[in-house]
């Protein structure tokens, strides 16, 4: 479990010295950086501590146009190594960095008060003193903070003891471990001959080379052709720390900053999502706070893990109500998709003039839109809001949707109880109670006449609609399946098509009950067994076959043959058909219900007996019970 620690400060500070002094790294890469001296870009160094474990390091700019570059830095670490120049003392970006590590709610850092050279003692610890106050104010709180000088070396090594304890600190709040892989891209380059290689902090991890991912937003599957870690290959990579990853068969134009490369069906693409806010602290000693500034309306800069959005603020008159703790809810629309997931952290900025306008958290990355979200409880969003672990916040997005689709959720996970599965997705039991119960008042309305399978489903489907945002065939193969476990489950009867009440089974014990059904199925066939041996064979006493008989669930034709209701009626509507176009004989039934002729002649007795048929020389015709009477236009 690899940590890593970003840098943070103002510029000319001294990060990217103390970074190279610290590790003999130089994250200035670029020839312009080091040119001009300072840091533009993300940079990359690590270190290996005296413990064999190494620590990456993410440096970044400490310009003031280059907060941007900062963010993208700042997005996806661990931890926090702020630098500020002993000699100028904590500046602009002092504070506007703490401002916005404060809003992406890290918790771990340590302070290096640097360039303790150019100055004496005293001017080394009010600077300490400054800073201790200032950090007491932000998340960050109660980080140790130590004088060094990257020149003289003075203090470094007890800088190095304070990041293995920062290390430590990390590790015993649970960061960096296994989990699905998440990598947000912070560069992607195209490499001759290797085609597009990405880097990024990964999250979770161990990542396998050539395991399944999808690149977000987009959703390619991808397949890693090759690792690197600290530039050299590997097999897999993490959990946590750097990585490079080279895509095969991924055009470098398809990827870039702020893509995201994950197997977890919680990360997904979006451009709506609702979020929970923070204002952001003021360090700047004025301590206001700009009312305005989160209206509905607000245009907004949203810096999430590596990617950056332009986007506007709404906010409903629920969201009047803030949550507990001080948060308060809104609807952020995006220009363009993001790749997210329920509880990840960012940070919302100003656009013009640029400054942190608020911290924040997702609480559900696709939140309901139209009538259903109109109609969605506050109760829900604020249940959504307090679940702390991955599992009670998929409950809590499940109970704020009614539904989801299966591959959105990890159901598993779930708290046990908390959803059904039907069809290719997950519903709260209560949105499936109430369509099972939807459907078993039906068919005890319709009593002894069943209802068919098909029009449940059409009834059970509306149900879920009426509770979830769901496509109609999305909702009716869900129906279908809930209507397949209340039959399992032995809440209804179905025979063929037809569904019944379980009702008329009231009274028998559940082995007699499970008995019916096994002889019911096994008499819904065109040619049964007799029935003393399909009885024999499915263990249903006497008692079950009346049972059976008097709720017309089987149709006994004679003292040793019977039908399940459903063969039966298929049996009656081939027999049917066949005599409207001409008289029916035994032999023509017995070659369109591929049975035999003892089947046939019981058969068409038994219809003849019911006036379904009329025997005529040539042949049986249709009866004057028969749909459609005798005059032979029966439907075909
Ligand atoms: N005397 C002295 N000079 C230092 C020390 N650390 C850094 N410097 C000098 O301070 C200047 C700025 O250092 P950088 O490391 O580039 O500062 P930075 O914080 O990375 O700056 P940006 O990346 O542009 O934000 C350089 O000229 C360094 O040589 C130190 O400990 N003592
Ligand atoms: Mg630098």
């Amino acid at each position: 479990m690899t940590v890593v620690v970003g840098t943070a400060g103002h510029i000319d500070h001294g990060k990217t010295t103390l970074l190279r002094a610290l590790t003999g790294i130089d994250a200035d890469r670029l020839p312009e950086e080091r040119r001009r001296g300072m840091t533009i870009e993300v940079g990359y160094a690590h270190l290996t501590l005296a413990d064999g474990d190494v620590l990456d390091f993410v440096d970044v700019p400490g310009h003031d146009r280059l907060v941007g570059n900062m963010l993208v830095g700042a997005g996806e670490i661990d931890a926090v190594l702020l630098v500020v120049a002993a000699d100028d003392g904590p500046r602009a970006q002092t504070l506007e960095h703490l401002e916005l590590l404060d809003a992406l709610g890290l918790v771990q850092a340590v302070v290096a008060v640097t360039k303790a050279d150019l100055v004496p003692a005293e001017r080394v610890a009010a600077v300490r003193d400054q800073v201790r106050a200032l950090v007491g104010r932000t998340t960050l709180a109660g980080a140790p903070i130590l004088s060094v000088s990257a020149t003289t070396g003075a203090g470094l090594d007890g800088l190095r003891v304070a990041l293995a304890e920062l290390r430590d600190r990390v590790r015993r709040d649970g960061a960096g471990a296994p989990g699905p892989v998440r990598l947000a891209v912070d560069r992607a380059f195209a490499v001759k001959g290797r085609g597009t290689v990405v880097t990024g902090t990964l999250r979770g991890g161990p990542l396998e080379r050539n395991e399944l991912l999808r690149l977000e937003p987009g959703g390619p599957a991808v397949r890693p052709r090759e690792l690197q870690v600290r530039g050299i290959a590997v097999q897999r990579g993490g959990p946590g720390g750097r990585l490079a990853v080279n895509l095969a068969g991924v055009d470098r134009a398809a990827v870039g900053r702020g893509s995201v490369l994950t197997e977890d069906p919680a990360v997904v693409a979006t451009d709506r999502m609702l979020v929970a806010l923070r204002r952001s602290l003021r360090l700047d000693g004025t301590g206001k706070t700009d009312g305005a500034a989160v209206a509905s309306g607000t245009p907004v800069r949203l810096h999430l893990g590596t990617a950056q959005a332009a986007g506007v603020l709404r906010r409903g008159r629920r969201d009047a109500d803030g949550l507990p703790g001080g948060e308060f809810t809104a609807i952020l629309r995006l220009a363009v998709p993001v790749a997210a997931a329920s509880g990840d952290r960012f940070v919302l900025r100003r656009p013009s003039p640029a400054q942190a306008l608020a911290g924040g958290r997702i609480l559900d990355p696709r939140p309901p839109t139209g009538v259903a979200w109109r109609r969605a409880a506050r109760a829900d969003v604020e249940a959504l809001a307090q679940a702390t672990s991955p599992a009670d916040r998929a409950a809590a997005r499940l109970a704020l949707h009614g539904a989801l689709p299966g591959h959105d959720l990890d159901v598993d996970a779930l708290p046990s109880g908390a959803a059904v599965r039907a069809g290719g997705i997950v519903l709260v039991p209560a949105l499936a109670a109430a369509a099972v119960g939807d459907a078993r008042a039906a068919v005890e309305a319709a009593a002894d006449e069943g209802v068919s399978l098909a029009e449940l489903r059409v009834r059970a489907g509306r149900v879920l609609r009426s509770g979830a945002s769901l496509s109609p065939q999305v909702a009716n193969d869900a129906a279908g399946a809930l209507l397949d476990s209340a039959v399992a489950a032995g809440q209804l009867a179905r025979t063929g098509d037809l569904v019944h009440p379980r009702s008329r089974a009231a009274g028998l014990a559940p082995a007699m009950v499970a008995a019916m059904e096994r002889l019911e199925r096994a008499l819904d066939v065109a040619a049964p067994s007799g029935l003393r041996a399909a009885a024999q064979a499915t263990e249903c006493p006497p008692e079950g076959i009346r049972a059976l008989e008097s709720a017309r669930r089987i149709v006994r034709v004679d003292r040793d043959l019977a039908w399940s209701a459903a063969a039966y009626a298929a049996l009656q509507a081939i027999a049917l058909r066949l005599a409207v176009d001409r008289p029916l004989t035994p032999a023509a039934l017995r070659d369109a219900t591929g049975t035999s002729r003892k089947y046939v002649m019981a058969l068409l007795e038994e219809l003849n007996r019911r006036g379904m048929l009329i025997r005529t020389p040539d042949g049986h015709r249709p009866g004057p019970r028969a749909p459609g009477g005798t005059s032979g236009d029966a439907k075909r």
